[in-house]
């Protein structure tokens, strides 16, 4: 891994035009790792672009320093694409091949399309990963890079509850406080700026929670009705799986939500199911206790669930 750091980092310092570029849809780790080599790069006297194709951002991230210097506009000439959090280039939502890519990840689904790839699976968020580099190549962190590893980290770990969670993260977390994150500001900024149609929404979502397999499984729905008439969005469903999880008795929670594009599912396990395999079954993919994908139109929810219900008791099958 070090001899990777050492070659990006060196491919960095040769490169003049560098995008730094993450998933659609991004989430606090996908945004957050590529804001945080911004203020970095800059410093260096680069030209910096931070490139998402998705629009609207989650304004829930909107903190995030240099948020507003994201742009869904890929620019043409550039030496250097940097990826982060992104398992497969086409979610990178780019047409063509860049002249040179780097992919920063932690999927364990990566598909290293990338001439460096430094997939780290055991990584609690890509964040830590470019954390690494940085510390690898004796990188000074700004406050405003630290913000943004760190964000990423919080949110990728469910506030530090996840197994992922180590000596390592809480070292990095202390690394991250000394270099000016306060821990309270970002935590207000994620978690206590929550909107009525979030909760409102949630109210309708609950509703839906079905228990089969034992109560192992739960399923949870959201409908494009709900939607309206909660007057919600896209984002107000992102923690809705989670908790539904949180019932004692379950290990897998399903959330079918109803999308344009088909039956979007989300899957978190709890202990010992790996959720990412019937992810990759359906052409999604994610980590082993969180993970997703898009059924297309042709079933509805009830099928959905019938086909999921069967998987999933496959990989629940000989566990405790
Ligand atoms: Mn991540």
């Amino acid at each position: 891994m070090q001899e990777l750091f050492k070659k990006a980092w060196e491919k960095i310092e040769k490169s003049k035009n560098i995008i730094l570029a993450a998933h659609i849809n991004p989430d606090g780790d996908a945004l957050g790792s590529s804001l945080s080599l911004y203020p970095i790069l800059k410093k260096m006297g680069k030209n910096v672009k931070v490139f998402n194709v998705t629009k609207p951002l989650p304004m829930y991230l909107d903190f995030l320093p240099n948020f507003d210097k994201v742009t869904d506009k890929l620019p043409k000439n550039y030496d250097l694409l940097i990826s982060f959090d992104c398992g497969s280039f086409d979610r990178l939502g780019i047409e063509e091949k860049p002249p040179f890519l780097i992919n920063i990840d932690h999927h364990i689904s990566n598909t290293k399309y990338g001439d460096i790839n430094i997939i780290d699976s055991k990584a609690a968020s890509s964040s830590q990963v470019v954390y690494n580099m940085l510390k690898a190549n004796n990188i000074e962190i700004p406050s405003e890079s630290a913000v943004c590893i760190y964000t990423a980290l919080v949110t990728d770990t469910g506030s530090f509850q996840y197994e992922s969670v180590n000596e390592k993260v809480f070292e990095m977390a202390a690394e991250l406080v000394k270099c000016g994150v306060k821990p309270d500001f970002v935590a207000k900024m994620l978690f206590q700026r929550d909107r009525l149609s979030r909760l409102r929404l949630l109210a309708k979502a609950y509703d839906t929670i079905e228990l089969c397999c034992e109560g192992k499984v739960a399923f949870v729905e959201v409908t494009k009705e709900m939607m309206e008439i909660t007057g919600a969005i896209k984002d107000d469903t992102d923690t809705i799986v989670n908790s539904v999880r949180a019932i004692a008795s379950v290990e897998v929670a399903c959330m079918l939500r109803e999308d344009d594009d088909g039956i979007k599912i989300s899957l978190r396990s709890k202990n010992y199911a790996d959720v990412s395999k019937v992810a990759v079954k359906y052409g999604g993919g994610g980590h082993i206790r969180a993970a997703g994908a898009t059924i297309n139109n042709e079933f509805d929810f009830e099928k959905v669930k019938e086909m999921l219900k069967k998987d999933l008791k496959e990989i629940l099958k000989g566990e405790k």
